[in-house]
């Protein structure tokens, strides 16, 4: 049965994340994983651990997927009819590695205010617990801004090393979010969440998509000192928090693929 766009909103209200939706079909997921091999044999493997951020300036399928009409729909049915794309990151985990992605809170060090954001997790490659998938603490957005102190395990891929601390109980609630290539998982910015390393031979690429409401403005730095560059996506911009920043690919012309 099909899951309305009423039990979607509670759902992710309560528990702070939605998994296993479908965006791509079997040839469209293809023709993304074929651009991303691209883009890897391009940049090098070292690169695309977490060096690809905000490219869908300048790589069109990076754009279409950042604005891929089954992603913004559900995010419009989250955060409501007026929709930001805030930014883009690859997350790409090569095997058998240690490198891992401590618990965190995505928003803490962006400098939002509020500190509201939503992302969509889209599965480059297929995502399990053997290629190190994403794991969620359901209902940990509901706690607010947490602080967060740093990872003593070597290998944390997150910007400044930062870890927020989650007791052996709360681990015990994670939950694996496990995805086939084409789909995605959504998270709340503020949920607890991460990745355990990736021990098998299989790469575990997915790439963020980070939305926000106009409401949105950049209070502080955040993390990188880099000033967001948020484009309308959907609807109206009635508040004008940041310099508008053109489509990248109005006419699909200029993009390097
Ligand atoms: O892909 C991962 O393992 C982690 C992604 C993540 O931390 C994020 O979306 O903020």
């Amino acid at each position: 049965m099909e899951t309305t766009n009423g039990q979607l909103l509670e759902n992710y209200r309560k528990d702070g994340f939605l998994t296993g939706i479908h965006v791509a079909e079997n040839a469209e997921a293809l023709h993304f994983r074929k651009e991303y091999d691209a883009l890897e044999a391009e940049v090098g493997a070292e690169k695309c651990e977490i060096g690809l951020i905000d490219w869908h300036f300048d790589y069109k399928f990076i754009w279409d997927l950042a604005t891929h009409p089954k992603i913004v729909d559900v995010i419009e049915t989250l955060i409501g009819p007026d929709v930001m794309l805030l930014a883009t990151h690859f997350f790409c985990k090569y095997g058998p590695r240690e490198k891992f992605v401590a618990w965190h809170q995505d928003v803490t060090y962006w400098g939002l205010e509020p500190p509201d954001a939503v992302t969509a997790w889209y599965a480059i490659d297929d995502s399990d617990t053997g290629n190190g998938c994403m794991q969620v603490i359901p209902g940990s957005h509901q706690r607010g801004i947490q602080e967060h102190g740093t990872s003593e395990q070597e290998g944390n891929l997150l910007s400044i090393n930062q870890e927020v601390p989650v007791t052996e109980a709360e681990a015990e609630t994670a939950v694996d979010l496990i995805l086939k290539a084409g789909e995605m998982s959504i998270h709340h910015g503020q949920i607890i969440h991460g990745s355990l390393p990736n021990h098998s031979t299989r790469r575990r690429c997915g790439l963020t998509v980070r939305y926000i409401p106009p409401t949105v403005r950049q209070a502080e730095d955040n993390s990188l000192k880099r000033p967001w560059k948020p484009i309308l996506l959907r609807g109206e911009d009635r508040h004008q928090n940041f310099t508008t920043v053109p489509n990248p690919f109005p006419h699909h012309e200029g993009s390097k693929r």
